[in-house]
């Protein structure tokens, strides 16, 4: 017997020592010391024994139970801190490597343009008006002196959406508002979105962006309206720029004008970028039309005033070097995180 628990406890405890995982140990536990463990038979069988060897006997048999038990939770616990080991190897993260950049996102050339123009005009003491892009056909066109069978009707592909109310083909329609609500003087620009039905290619687009300015006052005359975009053209593309005046015709302003910009790049010297004539169009405007003022019940033998627009789309594409209108509406994200 004695020899007997001997053996079972070298093979008890050889078994764990070579044993691998925590449930082949768990298995062990139950093949000796389980209710059907080999050494709880032995334990069953010390009725066998002769009643003076029992106490010594009973003695051994509970030692080797405590032996193996010792060794279970010795390879148990080494189990365990190798485990815990290989997680702290596994999940290692290296505090030195360079943190993943958040993805910022641009604002869009068209928005950058915008607020440019927005600075310089609300410095000069304007303010910013917005209207409604679905416009009565008399804010549109009427109240600018644009007649039913006007041609400049032709000119501006419109848009209609019933017989009186159209996508509004300039943002002179919100400038149009402000002067009927009849408060002098007023000094405004109004930015927004226009429509014309225009085939897509560099230059054009059914839909673009438009900032229209309007200043109404008493003694208001071409001289205001040329310093006034002297120094709009000077803001926005250098010091040096000059501006040139080409006499021009809308049916809204009366005179109209065309305004070039000296070519930013060469200087006015003439490069490629102005075609060699060292200047470059930048907008239309003039003196408000007395018949403009007195559709809006302005009298214009007390008030006069100068009017312009000026296309956002044609800004963004001169400031930033763009060759083609169609990059601004693609939105591709390769292009706009260049600005
Ligand atoms: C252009 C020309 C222009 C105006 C817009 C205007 C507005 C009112 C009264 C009179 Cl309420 N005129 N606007 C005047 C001249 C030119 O735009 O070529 N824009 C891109």
């Amino acid at each position: 017997m004695k020899e007997k628990l001997a053996q079972l406890k070298e093979k008890a405890l050889s078994q764990i020592m070579t044993s691998e995982g925590l449930d082949r140990l768990n298995d062990i536990r139950v093949a000796f010391l389980g209710k059907k463990g080999e050494l709880t038979d032995m334990l069953k069988s010390l009725k066998d024994v002769a009643p003076e060897e029992r106490p010594a006997v009973g003695q051994m048999v509970n030692e080797a139970r405590a032996a193996i038990e010792a060794k279970l939770e010795e390879r148990r616990q080494a189990f365990e801190r190798k485990l815990r080991e290989e997680k702290m190897v596994a999940e290692t993260i290296d505090v030195t490597l360079p943190a993943k950049k958040p993805m910022l996102g641009h604002r869009h050339p068209n928005t950058i343009a915008l607020e440019e123009v927005e600075r310089i005009f609300v410095g000069m003491g304007y303010e910013v008006v917005e209207g409604p892009e679905v416009e009565y056909d008399y804010y549109n066109f009427e109240a600018l002196n644009i007649p039913k069978n006007h041609p400049a009707r032709d000119e501006q592909d419109t848009f209609y959406v019933t017989d009186n109310i159209v996508l509004r083909t300039q943002t002179s329609s919100v400038q149009a508002h402000v002067m009927e609500q009849g408060k002098l003087p007023i000094r405004i620009i109004a930015p927004g979105r226009v429509f014309r039905s225009d085939e897509v290619d560099a230059t054009h687009s059914p839909s673009f962006h438009q900032i229209e300015g309007l200043v109404i006052d008493k003694h208001i005359t071409f001289a205001d309206l040329k310093g006034t975009l002297a120094e709009f053209a000077k803001e926005l593309f250098g010091e040096e720029t000059k501006v040139k005046f080409r006499p021009h015709h809308f049916p809204f302003t009366e005179p109209s004008a065309e305004v070039d910009v000296s070519c930013f790049k060469c200087g006015g010297k003439g490069c490629r970028f102005c075609k060699g004539s060292g200047w470059i169009e930048i907008l239309g405007c003039g003196m408000v039309h007395p018949d403009v003022l007195k559709m809006s019940g302005i009298d214009p033998e007390q008030y006069t005033g100068f009017a312009f627009g000026v296309g956002l789309e044609r800004i963004a594409l001169l400031k930033y070097e763009i060759d083609d209108m169609r990059l601004l509406y693609e939105n591709d994200v390769r292009f706009l995180k260049q600005f």
